[in-house]
């Protein structure tokens, strides 16, 4: 099966809520592809997007639909059809807004992986997806892209093609794909999958979220209203542009939405962002804690003039109180905390909201129409402004990941409730806070790490007898993670670095590879005999020698 559809590759909402979204306005029946060409027609020399690195380079709304539309063309010629899966792995680099509109455009649905990605996640991306195509940049952050294509399109033959921004080296340059666009087919529907994003995960690999344009459309003009993005919005990119955060909340598609202008920042240091935010004029960005803990640093000592940034949001990971008191003076501009899921539900503090609920709390539900509960452990809702289990329906949170029955049978209730992972309590005024999570995830900075995908590549080390991976806290990232591992009876002893060497040697991304590494006898066990990760995390209350720090 090559083509994707809403109910058949994952379960989509039903008919009654379906009706109910659209008869409330919030499913408006846009498509990506048809807003940015009403948006060129409307405004065609405004300009939608701005790459500075290296040499600036601009693109008007028109320039940005014509590309897409030549790209889209091109794409079409090579075999690429609706339906089929093209994993995208751009770093902040203009071709990435083309590549996805001339996807959408077409109905294919782009695949987004993080820049830091290995082969590892590729090959699983590809295979899963039975992907046709995967566009990379030739070489990024010293990594060389092209040498990994050519490893996943050998053991994958239904990956036809790689495209390459760059010198293409082996494969084909995106830069010779575009072609005239004569007679487009018509492209995808409303309530169909625009795009699937990645999830942070729990198990040992990412699961895959269907998004439709219906339903994401409605998140971004949501994300738009609730933060004041409109055409005069010049938004700075600073967080990988495929991540569902600066994508969508509002991100660099609400901002296109709104007619506004999209800047690319290539890192997120203030030694860069900075400059730009004073060359650009740049009015509004969004953060993980510790870039915004860095930034609040740099603000009072910048050489730079930052007077136009009136609003930063940061969400990703827990936002301390303390930090986030900080955040206003240092770069005086206005706070917006921000607490989203790829699977949907996104809460936003709100710009008339009073300073203590700012910076107390992750802010409230986009939607009216947002059900959230908060259960116990057994599944029964809890008094207002206790803390309990976050479960959420709405229409723009999806029904079921993409091809995972089974995980989908144990992530969402039986009627059609997402179970976050996410331990929260509600505010008078309907706020949440987090304060916690029940999912076994680290959450690393706002980059998420499933154990047990850490723990699978470790258990093939010939050394290992066992392994459990745990969150430990710290100061700046929020945790980090830490790898207790058992050695199998007469292995030669290992030092932490090898077992760090062959977790990124096994081809996993880089954040994935623990931060710390003991060697135990033995892992404390629950009553049932599970490893008990909560007995190993409060063992990792106390420092542990970890010999290469
Ligand atoms: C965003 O999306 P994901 O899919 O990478 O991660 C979602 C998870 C949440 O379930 C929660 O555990 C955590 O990240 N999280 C937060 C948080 N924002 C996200 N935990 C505490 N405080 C916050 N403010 O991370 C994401 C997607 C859209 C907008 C913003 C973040």
């Amino acid at each position: 099966m090559s083509a994707t559809t809403p109910g058949v590759d994952a379960p989509t909402w039903p008919a009654e809520f379906a009706e109910r979204y659209r008869a409330a306005g919030y499913w408006r029946g846009e498509t990506f592809g048809g807003v940015l060409r009403e948006r060129a027609a409307a405004h065609p020399d405004r300009i939608a997007l701005v790459d500075p690195d290296p040499v600036r380079r601009t693109w008007t709304y028109r320039e940005l639909d014509e590309r897409a539309d030549r790209l889209a063309a091109g794409f079409l010629a090579r075999g690429i059809a609706k339906g089929d899966r093209v994993v995208v792995q751009l770093p902040n680099v203009g071709e990435l807004i083309e590549v996805v509109f001339a996807l959408f455009r077409i109905g294919a649905l782009p695949v987004y992986a993080l820049p830091a990605h290995r082969e590892t996640e590729i090959a699983h991306f590809c295979s899963f997806t039975e992907a046709v195509a995967y566009v990379v940049p030739d070489r990024h952050a010293g990594f060389d892209h092209r040498d990994l294509a050519a490893k996943v399109k050998a053991a994958n033959p239904g990956l036809r093609h790689v495209f390459v921004v760059g010198d293409p080296g082996e494969h084909t340059a995106l830069a010779e794909v575009p072609c005239e666009p004569a007679g487009l087919p018509a492209g995808p529907e409303p309530h169909e999958v625009a795009f699937l994003q990645l999830s942070g995960g729990t198990t040992g690999v990412s699961k895959l979220i269907p998004r439709t344009h219906d339903d994401y459309l409605y998140s971004l003009w949501g994300s738009n209203e609730i933060c004041g993005v409109d055409a005069d919005t010049r938004f700075l990119v600073v967080l990988p542009a495929a991540h569902n955060f600066p994508m969508s909340s509002p991100g660099w598609l609400g901002v296109l939405y709104a007619g506004g202008t999209v800047v690319l920042c290539p890192r997120p240091d203030p030694a860069t962002a900075f400059p730009l935010i004073e060359r650009e004029r740049i009015t509004m960005t969004g953060m993980v804690p510790p870039l915004a803990l860095v930034w609040t640093d740099a603000g009072p000592s910048a050489e730079h003039d930052l007077s136009s940034l009136r609003l930063v949001l940061v969400g990703g990971a827990k936002y301390s109180e303390e930090a986030a008191r900080r955040l206003e003076p240092a770069l005086n501009c206005r706070l917006m905390q921000v607490f989203g899921m790829a699977e949907g539900l996104v809460n936003y503090t709100r710009l008339d909201d009073d300073h203590e609920t700012i910076v107390t709390t992750q802010g409230r539900p986009i939607s009216p129409d947002d059900e959230i509960r908060i259960v116990d452990d057994a599944g029964q809702d809890v008094p207002d402004g206790a803390f309990g289990h976050l479960l959420t329906r709405g229409p723009y949170t999806i029904r079921g990941y993409w091809r995972a029955p089974e995980h989908n049978a144990r992530t969402f209730t039986e009627d059609g409730f997402y179970r976050t992972g996410d331990i929260v309590r509600r505010t008078a005024t309907g706020h949440l806070v987090v304060e916690g999570r029940a999912k076994d995830q680290i959450n690393r900075g706002g980059e998420k790490i499933a154990p047990e995908e850490v723990e699978n590549v470790l258990l093939a080390h010939p050394a290992v007898h066992d392994v459990s991976v745990v969150a430990v806290a710290d100061e700046y990232l929020g945790e980090r993670s830490l790898a207790y591992v058992i050695l199998r009876d007469g292995a030669e002893p290992l030092k932490p670095v090898a077992v760090k060497r062959f977790v990124r040697e096994r081809g996993l991304a880089a954040y994935k590879v623990p931060d710390l590494v003991e060697f135990v006898d033995a892992f404390p066990r629950t009553g049932v005999g599970k490893v008990s990760k909560k007995g190993l995390r409060s063992t990792a209350a106390t420092p542990a020698a970890d010999t290469d720090r």
